[in-house]
């Protein structure tokens, strides 16, 4: 193949970009079969076939074998071809021509398979490859709070290089080493060693040369040196040190990247090429005095991310993983825990340029196998990321757990303990072999402590996933929980590797709860936790779980199959709790109201209408106005600014201001009053009820009415008087709106409503917990008969029916025994209206 500085092979099918090592995306031209699918269907990589069945309500997500089928074309004069996958979930097997040649084990990193010797002399060879994704107890992660989508869900690439080349070996790993060596700022050096690899019958002298490149593009310094690689043979070598004097540093502020730009030559001829970021950078982690930096103390404030988005699943194209990284760094972080695997590579790279320290694990995650297997599998999975991703500068922590002990069978195998303890130090180990440069570091989560001795000796750095005010107690809890923890563990380097707390924007809250959903609890929780966090210089970092919401195909929260703790909604739309961070971690002017997520807003008492208005702002003083009238000025207080309001029926026009900086937004409040005001006259066309019965929050239906929270009947307005509320979390299998029917009113409901006389069309919902074995659930409304058919446990049903209110005596509803009510709406009715 020649060499060119750009080799377009077709439109679709790309470029990239140097003499002697061309890498040609293998990205088009698939086909497809799932299972035992008949007939197969093109696809395009990255490609996962759980895109949209891992949010299916239904059927749980296919974990299957699929068969991707293209045919292979070679049609230069390079001396070796590889195959390149950057990844494919999880057992990849490969074969040309129908023989298999090679398979890899684990979702998470890159392979690669040498073809050189496998392609015929015509240059052509069909390539088939299976997908294994199902279950299998050797391959980790065995369970976690993620889905595993399956497929060829990275970029793949076919690898050409001349007669001598830096060898790739079985990790995948070109084998050029580039590392800096540095802790201060006058000096540093750069090693630089490898192997060759010939592929001639006879032996060959190359010269290796490595130009160091400043962030312009010019040499700064090189190396280089002769070496003699023996007939078919390899050959390791290494190069004279380099210099470079007063480097500009990288950090998270000045990502300043250099790059080794190296070339195996004879004569003139360059016979491959590759190119390694480089960022000279030191860092140590200290139990009291936190992480350092380049010298100086640097403390981590951070995120985490998983790796997929909303009806992508993780087959993301590398746009998209950029995107993230940089909403990440907007957002102000400067460090990332790349949850809980190793990513893609453009990942990494974007935060090598954009500035974020990063935390790459493998998948071992909840649970062990004790197989002989699964430990050698999570081994090969350590070198893998390491090898792969160690020229990152961003690179600072390689961890090997996440919870392991989380679910640790109730009754596990003898040993069972002890080798989750000498698999964690076996892993540790690895890691250190293969990048001493580094930190190590594990999880563990708050009901793991008693794993401290053991466990929580293994890494430099143990991080602590903890979710006070979420699963546990309260969110104010935290900094005596980690004051007590310093005291005992004076000489561990602490780090918070996890807090975070769940919201759905259609979920509102005047007194949020932990696991009501509610936007407001999301917020309270992460104003607080950050407090308490900032408040303690001797952590080394912390790490908001999470910045996007991620599926998770066992949770059934509000929204099905999706962990809802993202700063971040699943498809790329900041919540407002974003602008928290925003305002605590960026040096530009911030001023949000958090107002975005609850625009729509109802009530029916006059009382429902004084709400609490919240800015986010790193300003020294806020004042809030409401349409056109001051509510006077606050210093926030740890960036948060409240005011207590009565918003209008209506338009309300909010203006913050501090300075020159402002920021608006307009709420409508609809006022339900008018359906219990019983003085004479025509009020026009009255407003609808909407109940969110059972539950304390207010629901927003996008595409539809505001449910109001539950509440106690008064005069003159409406409530119930009776029965008990309860709430589950489990999906509702005919809705969306499953926050809405989670919540239930059952045993002897009873509801008054003091309407206006008139005829209203009342619509009864409801959601079983349980086979009500074919019994319908009945109500009284006014004394007439609903009924809600029987259904499937989970499912809804609703009933409409259409009654009269006069003489002022309003709505009644009377469930039977046992019925149980979720939702209610009740609409003025007008003889000739549908039916709601
Ligand atoms: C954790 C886990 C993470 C979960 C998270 C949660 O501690 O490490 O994988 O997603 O909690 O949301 O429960």
């Amino acid at each position: 193949m020649k060499s060119s500085w750009l080799l377009v092979l077709s439109s679709v099918c790309l470029v990239q970009v140097a003499p002697a090592r061309d890498l040609i995306s293998l990205n088009h031209d698939w086909t497809f079969k799932l299972g035992n699918a008949s007939t197969a269907t093109a696809v395009t990589l990255p490609h996962t076939w759980n895109s949209s069945d891992s949010a299916d309500k239904q059927r749980p997500y296919r974990r299957d074998v699929g068969v991707y089928r293209r045919p292979l074309s070679v049609d230069g004069d390079a001396a070796a071809y590889y195959l390149y996958f950057e990844g494919a979930n999880q057992i990849a097997t490969l074969r040309l021509d129908g023989n298999e040649v090679a398979s890899h084990v684990g979702g998470y990193s890159a392979f690669a398979v040498d073809v050189t010797d496998l392609i015929g002399a015509d240059g052509k060879a069909d390539l088939e490859m299976t997908v294994d994704n199902r279950h299998k107890r050797q391959v980790p992660p065995l369970n976690a709070d993620f889905t595993f989508y399956g497929g060829i869900y990275r970029d793949a690439w076919l690898i050409s290089t001349g007669a001598v080349h830096f060898d790739i070996d079985e990790t995948a790993t070109t084998r050029l080493l580039v590392e800096p060596d540095i802790d201060s700022p006058d000096g540093a050096r750069v090693n630089i060693s490898g192997n060759l690899r010939n592929r001639l019958a006879t032996s060959r002298e190359v010269r290796v040369r490595c130009d160091l490149l400043d962030g312009a593009g010019a040499t700064v310094a090189n190396a280089s040196g002769m070496f003699t690689v023996g007939a078919n043979g390899t050959q390791d070598f290494v190069l004279p040190p380099v210099s470079v004097d007063s480097p500009h540093l990288w950090s998270p502020d000045t990502p300043y990247l250099y790059a080794a730009e190296c070339r195996v030559v004879h004569g003139t001829d360059v016979l491959d090429q590759v190119r390694r970021p480089l960022g000279f950078r030191w860092f140590r982690a200290d139990p009291q005095k936190g992480f350092f930096l380049n010298g100086k103390p640097y403390r981590l404030y951070g995120t985490n991310r998983h790796q997929d988005f909303a009806g992508m699943g993780n087959a993301l194209p590398n746009g998209i993983h950029r995107a993230d990284v940089a909403k990440i760094k907007a957002d102000g972080f400067n460090f990332l825990r790349l949850a809980h695997y190793p990513q893609d590579p453009s990942v990494l790279r974007a935060a090598d340029e954009l500035g974020l320290i990063v935390w790459e694990e493998i998948p071992l995650v909840n649970v062990i196998d004790m197989s002989d297997e699964f430990s050698r599998v999570s081994v090969q999975m350590a070198r893998e990321m390491v090898r792969q991703h160690r020229h990152h500068p961003s690179i600072v922590f390689w961890g090997s757990m996440n919870e392991i002990m989380l679910r640790r069978p109730e009754d596990p195998p003898p040993g069972y303990d002890a080798r989750v303890v000498s698999l964690a130090r076996e892993l540790d180990g690895v890691l250190r072999e293969e990048d001493d440069s580094r930190l190590t570091a594990m999880a563990l989560s708050r009901d793991e402590l008693e794993y401290m001795d053991t466990l929580g000796k293994v890494p430099d750095v143990l991080g602590l996933n903890i979710y006070f005010g979420w699963y546990y107690e309260t969110f104010d809890a935290l900094g005596s929980f980690l004051d007590d923890l310093h005291e005992r563990y004076p000489q561990r380097p602490l780090l918070i590797s996890e807090y975070g707390a769940g919201s759905d924007s259609r979920v509102h809250a005047t007194d949020p709860q932990a696991f009501d959903f509610s936007v407001e609890h999301q917020q309270r929780f992460h104003e607080h936790n950050f407090r308490q966090i900032r408040a303690r210089p001797w952590l080394i970092g912390s790490a908001v779980w999470n910045h996007f919401d991620f599926g998770s195909n066992h949770r059934e929260d509000t929204r099905y199959a999706v962990n809802q703790k993202g700063l971040w909604t699943f498809d790329r739309v900041p919540k407002d709790v974003a602008w928290l961070y925003r305002a605590e971690l960026l040096s530009e002017p911030v001023l949000h109201l958090t107002t975005r997520e609850w625009q729509r807003r109802a009530g029916s008492r006059s009382a429902d209408r004084t709400t609490t208005i919240t800015a986010y702002s790193n300003q020294a003083r806020v004042e809030l106005s409401l349409n056109g009238v001051s509510h006077g000025v606050q210093t926030p207080n740890g960036s948060v600014a409240s005011w207590q309001v009565a918003l209008q029926p209506g338009v309300n026009r909010l203006v913050a201001r501090a300075d020159d900086l402002a920021d608006t937004d307009v709420v409508n409040y609809e006022d339900r009053g008018v359906l219990f005001d019983r003085s004479d006259g025509d009020r026009g066309r009255l407003p609808v009820l909407a109940v969110n019965v059972g539950g304390r929050e207010q629901i927003v239906d996008p595409d539809g009415l505001v449910y109001e929270a539950d509440r106690a009947y008064s005069r003159n307005s409406w409530g119930y008087l009776g029965g008990e509320a309860a709430r589950h979390h489990r999906r509702i299998f005919n809705t969306d709106l499953d926050p809405l029917l989670q919540s239930v009113r059952g045993e002897h409901v009873a509801y008054r409503f003091d309407v206006r006389d008139g005829r209203y069309a009342i619509t009864l919902a409801a959601a079983r917990q349980d086979a009500n074995d074919g019994v319908a659930e009945r109500f009284r409304v006014n004394g007439v008969e609903a009924v809600i058919h029987p259904r499937r446990p989970y499912e809804s049903g609703s009933v409409t029916a259409v009654v009269t209110a006069s003489a002022n005596s309003g709505i009644r509803i009377v469930g039977e025994p046992g019925a149980a009510l979720a939702a209610l709406v009740i609409q003025p009715h007008q003889d000739g209206d549908d039916a709601p």
